[in-house]
């Protein structure tokens, strides 16, 4: 991308609206724009950051073995009335009425619309179990959105739902996704912590919110630290390695605050242990049996020609709120910098040349550089324009795009300047380079 073509409005200053690193920096970087309460247009860079994202997503579904599809936003009053769910959701559901005078909703969970595609198509227990999802759009008509897409009221959601003929199989399904959320987060650069959690408006009685540690975080958490230092390393999806995984986690007290339990918290934890701080919520995951199966009337066929309501799960990732919760993990207040993960950062390298009136040899420089490292497919930005070279250099810096070539007065024919954020810049010959991004792509 040449700046000069791009369409990302900088602002010279922090907006005053907003209260938090990550909505002052998604606003002043014109990554968003709010366009109502809790509703916001996502622009070319907040864009690309949140498309990197989903993608890494994804791929961790389909490794589990999740198949994509794509349910609307809208959804018929008819399935929730079915479930119960129309009146307990109360305010925050929008409703909307059609033409025809028919009671509609904009989704703001998808369990009513799954279980009604599922009932329709499946029979048996031999095409069990089901994993699928979706990345779709959300509305939640939040009473306080606050923290730009932190808490919004329309947000970018991953939602899976699983089908299982029997308790023992959907727990199986349930600690897949168990896995396949920590290697998200792992890819996003991301350490969240499975804790014990409230099920809320979801329902059932199992259930793991995923949260990254954070100051400005709205969930307020009580650990062991020891859980910090675990990982998912070595585990696959066999049944026995995902219970594993699943009791190396639960061996340590790691809960939110609906769950807090003070007598419970200092008999197992010891004090030097114990860490009581916030969080943000970036997934959760629920198990809820026949929850919505039993009223909506979703049975399958069994091998001894009974019949059972399917036993379902739900699995949800903040998206959007991602986008926010990287900043405000990766932002280091004491040095200002925000240096944006490799795998979704907005543009993995900035080419900044510096370019006079009389002088316009770096940019040529500069557009070679930049036709090499696409030619590498390395997602690459070059200032074109004819700013100031410290003006430019601090426009990425503010932006965080990890690494910068820069072609100003320190390199010198071969030897580019080259410097990753909040790191000493080094002279380097481009092959070096090179090898540097592609090594450390290769870790993505
Ligand atoms: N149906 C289940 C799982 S698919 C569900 O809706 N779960 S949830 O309510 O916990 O939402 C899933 C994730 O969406 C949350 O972990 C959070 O990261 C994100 N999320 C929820 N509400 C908002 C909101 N108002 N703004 C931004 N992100 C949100």
């Amino acid at each position: 991308m040449y700046i000069s073509k791009s369409f990302i409005p900088i602002l010279k200053n922090n907006p005053s609206e907003a209260k938090i690193k990550s909505h002052q920096l998604m606003l002043r970087t014109g990554m968003i724009k709010q366009s109502a309460a809790g509703i916001y247009s996502w622009l070319p860079l907040g864009f690309k950051v949140m498309k990197k994202i989903e993608k890494i997503v994804r791929e961790e579904q389909d490794k589990i073995g999740a198949q994509e599809i794509l349910m609307p936003t809208i959804q018929s009053s008819e399935i929730w009335k079915e479930s119960g769910r129309y009146e307990d959701y109360g305010d925050e559901m929008l409703r909307i009425k059609d033409r025809q005078n028919r009671e509609m909703l904009y989704g703001p969970t998808n369990e009513e619309l799954i279980t009604d595609i599922f009932r329709t198509s499946v029979k048996s227990y031999k095409l069990l179990p089901q994993l699928l999802y979706h990345i779709q759009w959300k509305f939640r008509d939040e009473l306080r959105p606050r923290f730009g897409i932190m808490r919004c009221r329309e947000f970018y959601m991953k939602d899976a739902y699983s089908f299982d003929v029997d308790d023992e199989k959907a727990i199986y399904s349930y600690n897949k996704f168990f896995l396949s959320y920590l290697r998200t987060f792992k890819r996003l650069d991301l350490t969240a912590i499975p804790m014990a959690a409230d099920t809320g408006q979801i329902g059932g009685n199992l259930s793991h919110e995923f949260i990254i540690l954070a100051e400005t975080g709205e969930s307020k958490i009580f650990t062991d630290k020891r859980i910090f230092d675990l990982n998912s390393d070595g585990a696959n999806t066999e049944k026995k390695s995902l219970e594993d995984l699943r009791n190396k986690y639960e061996k340590f007290y790691s809960v939110t605050d609906e769950k807090f339990n003070k007598i419970e918290f200092e008999k197992e934890v010891s004090e030097e242990n114990r860490l009581i701080t916030k969080g943000i919520e970036v997934g959760h995951i629920f198990y809820f049996g026949d929850k919505y199966s039993k009223p909506l009337n979703a049975s399958v066929d069994l091998p001894g020609g009974k019949k059972d309501f399917v036993k379902m799960g739900s699995y949800g990732i903040g998206v959007s709120r991602l986008v926010g919760a990287i900043i405000e993990a990766k932002y280091n207040n004491k040095d200002e910098i925000m240096k944006w993960p490799l795998s979704v950062a907005p543009y993995e390298i900035a080419v900044i040349p510096m370019i006079t009136k009389n002088d316009n040899s770096q940019l040529e420089k500069a557009k070679n550089i930049y036709n090499s490292l696409r030619d590498k497919n390395i997602d690459v930005i070059i200032d074109d324009t004819d700013e100031n070279i410290s003006s430019k250099v601090k426009k990425f810096n503010l932006i965080g795009v990890p690494f910068q070539i820069i072609l100003g007065k320190k390199s010198q024919d071969d030897l580019l300047e080259f410097k990753e954020i909040g790191k000493d810049p080094q002279n380097l010959s481009m092959d070096k380079i090179l090898n540097i991004l592609t090594e450390q792509k290769a870790k993505i």
